[in-house]
């Protein structure tokens, strides 16, 4: 047999455009798949998706691939295998903040690494309406908490100094499990198309800062009954005179001082809102990235009240003092700069308007002539149904599978059948198109 060069990962990670030539793994094989991605059934856009590294986790999504054919066909473009030593991962650097963190899916496009932030690329947040979770956008603004489950308790506080302390089994056991799909998005998705308009200061998101899942977890409104809260609480205080409910996460920042957001009690106690305490994403348990083992999930708000790896819940007359409720997530009239913002005098943003994007073809895509399928996004924000998705040359239906960008009619009807316009509009969904 012959005998091949030897790569190192970081080599093969120099591999990942056709001028560099593409390069992947496979195993401990290395391949040189230049010749191949303009001849791949699957486009030349998904196969550069793994280029640079393993072809594992894409195939993993692509079960396509795994049949002899395939494999037979990767051999021709084997050109090394991998270094002996690449087989042991590297010693993890204890002096860094970070280095517990876990392992994530190569497919993310990370905006930033320290702290963990990255989102799908379009081509994947589309190709089903529950984002898998190990493609979910994750956004940290510090490390990862490692959380023993035995020895984890959430503390709830209730009004006149009654308390709960509940442990994992006790929070499962004790409240009823409610399942809820919901779409999440952070505040600066498609902050990179804002920049394009005028330069802001934040991660530089493309449109991926938005995923879906099904959600399962005791309802917020149950845990707090069971704290003592009722149902009308805060009433003696007047109708503008807002209680809210303060989380804490178990993220912390050197200080000490940890992540913390709030909304506002009436949410919190709704049956309609549907506000849960999730231990459970697409049917596992919470990924340590979105929060294991428990976290907030309020559908229809912004990302960022949705805590993670949730410490504790406290009923309380005034909003979460935390730097993230009091001076981020607040929205401004463009005239407002950063040497004139006033933080105190914007309310913190709660619901999020309507949203759509366009995941493929890319924008400056070259395309074909004559019929092409569109495919994207749309989302209601509010927990309110997608009623009707409209573009350039006026058509009108629903996002299924959008044919003949900008003129002719798209079917509403696959919308409807897919994804279930009843289940859209109780069931907070964003509709992902197909
Ligand atoms: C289909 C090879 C990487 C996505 C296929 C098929 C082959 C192939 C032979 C046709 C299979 C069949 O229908 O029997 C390869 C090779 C790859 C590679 C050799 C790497 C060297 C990828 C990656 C992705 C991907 C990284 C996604 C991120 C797809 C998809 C199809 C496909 C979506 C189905 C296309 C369709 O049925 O319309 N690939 N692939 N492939 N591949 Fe790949
Ligand atoms: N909760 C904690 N404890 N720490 C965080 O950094 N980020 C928030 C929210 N909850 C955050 C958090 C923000 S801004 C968003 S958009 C969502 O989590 C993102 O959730 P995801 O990473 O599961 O997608
Ligand atoms: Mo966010």
């Amino acid at each position: 047999p012959p005998r091949y060069p030897r790569y190192t990962r970081a080599e093969v990670a120099q591999h990942r455009s056709p001028s560099e030539r593409v390069w992947v793994t496979y195993g401990t094989e290395v391949f040189d798949v230049t010749d191949f991605v303009e001849l791949h059934p699957g486009g030349p856009d998904r196969i550069l998706l793994a280029a640079g590294g393993a072809l594992e986790p894409f195939w993993a999504l692509y079960a396509v691939h795994g049949q002899p054919h395939v494999l037979e066909l990767l051999r021709d473009y084997k050109v090394g295998e991998l270094s002996p030593e690449e087989a042991a991962p590297p010693p993890a650097d204890t002096g860094d903040p970070f280095a517990g963190d876990p392992p994530r899916h190569p497919a993310l496009r990370v905006n930033s690494w320290k702290p963990f932030n990255a989102e799908p690329p379009p081509e994947l947040l589309t190709r089903s309406f529950l984002t898998p979770n190990e493609l979910f956008f994750t956004r940290n603004h510090l490390p990862v908490p490692s959380v023993e489950p035995g020895s984890y308790r959430l503390r709830v506080e209730g009004p006149g100094g009654r308390s709960l302390s509940l442990s994992l089994a006790e929070l499962r056991q004790r409240f009823p499990k409610h399942e809820v799909t919901a779409t999440l998005q952070c505040a600066g998705n498609r902050r990179s198309e804002m920049s394009r308009v005028r330069p802001v200061k934040g991660l530089a998101w493309d449109i991926g800062a938005i995923s879906t899942a099904r959600w399962g977890g005791a309802r917020l409104r149950d845990v707090l009954l069971a704290a003592g809260v009722g149902d009308n609480t805060g009433d003696d205080t007047g109708d503008d005179n807002e209680w809210h409910v303060c989380f804490e996460g178990l993220d912390a920042d050197a200080s000490g001082t940890p992540y913390g957001a709030s909304i506002p009690l009436k949410r919190a106690l709704s049956a309609e809102a549907e506000v849960l305490l999730a231990y459970e994403m697409n049917g596992q348990e919470l990924p340590r990235d979105h929060g294991f083992p428990v976290r907030v999930l309020v559908p229809g708000v912004v990302g960022a009240r949705s805590v993670k790896w949730l410490r504790s819940v406290a009923v309380s007359a005034a909003e979460s003092p935390s730097h993230w409720q009091q001076k981020d997530y607040k929205g401004f009239c463009p005239s407002v700069d950063w040497d004139s913002v006033d933080f105190g005098a914007a309310p913190a943003i709660q619901e999020l308007p309507v949203q759509s994007a366009i995941t493929e073809p890319r924008p400056g895509a070259a395309v074909p002539a004559g019929e092409l399928t569109v495919k994207g996004y749309a989302w209601s924000g509010g927990g309110r149904e997608v009623v009707r998705v409209s573009g350039d040359g006026g058509w009108a239906g629903g996002v299924g599978e959008l044919m003949g960008w900008g003129i002719g009619e798209i079917g509403g009807g696959k919308w409807g059948n897919e994804w279930g316009m009843g289940e859209m509009g109780n069931e907070w969904g964003g509709g992902l198109g197909k």
